[in-house]
């Protein structure tokens, strides 16, 4: 069976192998066998590399937080390693509640959040735990490398980019712009970025805990990385990817999750507390792009809003014109009038008996004299 386990994802099984002959854990290979059958792959692939590619001084605890998982021997047999500590949530909390666990019990100065489906690259840490040192203000990440889930394979990602997002609260990767770009003299300089992907940062534990964690009633997953990034913005602090660090992150085709309202409702959710809190009168762009929001119900936000006005923090304008100019403001410009033509066809609306609202179709063109039918006129944001 282990000959199997090694059959599955080769790759990652013999970084897993390469990792442990090289480290000095005083670990059988009974017991990693014994680990190997009861937990994911990936588990072990990240806490081998982040035992070994990491100064063992500069590690005071590697809390892992089990969010119920099926079964509780997995996370313990865990703690064989050395430095792993396991929590194990009594029912599912999601992500950014047992993430508030792991840091309410953490022990040290400074905190890592990871995912645990994460292989740590070589030296990736002491450039974060530098920069955090230097202005403990400072959120680091590192650049986030892509893991091939079903090879394991480790692709190097491109790393002048930054994070953004468009009105909808949808995350992207983009290009820096020109002028961010020719300001940068070495490409070993931090890149402030108006938003980190997810959920792999350093951050210094007094500086996490004055700017309030993380929203607890946001659920399960997704969103939470749009609040914390505003939060930190606003408040004060800075977000920055450190190039010179780096860590590989195993993308999923599907979420391992799951979502008791619905994956889509809950991102809306944890969106909407994030825009109804952060964004002022912004907020309105978010629902423009978003109408399926309006109707649901986000819960009390009462002591989010709270936390803003005792830090003092900036408004989303000011986030806008200082951290992030790229995302661009919809105005009255933007709003376009005309036919949307594909090939001969022509999107069209329709009245249909027994409906409140037109429907839309394509049909011919119908131009004469160069004046679209009126039913073909469309207006649309550009
Ligand atoms: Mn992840």
């Amino acid at each position: 069976s282990f000959f199997f386990f090694f059959c599955e994802v080769i790759e990652g099984n013999m970084r897993i192998l390469q990792l442990y002959m090289q480290s000095e854990f005083e670990l059988c290979l009974c017991l990693l066998l014994q680990i190997v059958m009861h937990v994911l792959t990936v588990l072990i692939l990240f806490l081998f590399s982040v035992l070994n590619r990491t100064p063992v001084h500069l590690i005071h605890e590697i809390i892992l937080v089990d969010d119920f998982s099926e079964d509780p021997n997995d996370c313990r047999l865990l703690t064989k390693l050395p430095k792993v500590k396991c929590l194990r949530n009594k029912r599912r909390e999601g992500l950014i509640r047992s993430r508030v666990r792991g840091a309410e019990a953490a022990g040290a100065g400074i905190l890592t959040f990871l995912d645990s489906h994460c292989e740590v690259n070589k030296d990736w840490l002491p450039p974060l735990l530098q920069r955090v040192k230097e202005d403990p203000t400072c959120v680091a990440s590192p650049v986030i490398d892509i893991i091939n889930m079903d090879t394991f394979a480790y692709v190097a990602a491109s790393s002048d980019l930054q994070g953004g997002f468009d009105w909808s609260l949808h995350f992207k990767w983009e290009q820096l712009s020109a002028e961010k770009r020719a300001m940068r003299a070495d490409p070993t300089e931090p890149i402030k970025t108006p938003i980190i992907a997810g959920g792999l940062f350093v951050i210094d534990r007094s500086w996490f805990n004055r700017l309030g964690k993380y929203d607890t009633a946001m659920d399960i997953w997704g969103g939470e990385n749009f609040e914390i990034s505003f939060r930190v913005w606003m408040c004060g602090g800075s977000l920055e990817i450190i190039p010179c660090s780096r860590v590989g992150h195993v993308f999923r085709k599907k979420h391992p999750y799951i979502f008791p309202e619905g994956n889509a409702n809950t991102y809306i959710k944890n969106t909407r507390r994030t825009a109804e809190v952060w964004m002022d009168e912004f907020k309105l762009f978010y629902y423009s792009a978003r109408p399926a929001a309006r109707g649901k119900s986000y819960g009390d936000i009462h002591g989010r809003q709270e936390l803003r006005k005792s830090l003092k923090c900036k408004s989303f304008k000011w986030y806008l014109d200082n951290v992030y100019p790229e995302l661009k403001v919809p105005d009255d410009s933007d709003a376009k009038s005309g036919v949307i033509r594909q090939r001969q066809n022509c999107l069209e609306s329709r009245i249909v008996e027994g409906q409140d609202l037109p429907v839309l179709t394509l049909a011919p063109c119908s131009i004469t004299k160069d004046v679209p039918a009126a039913n073909q006129v469309q207006n649309y944001l550009a």
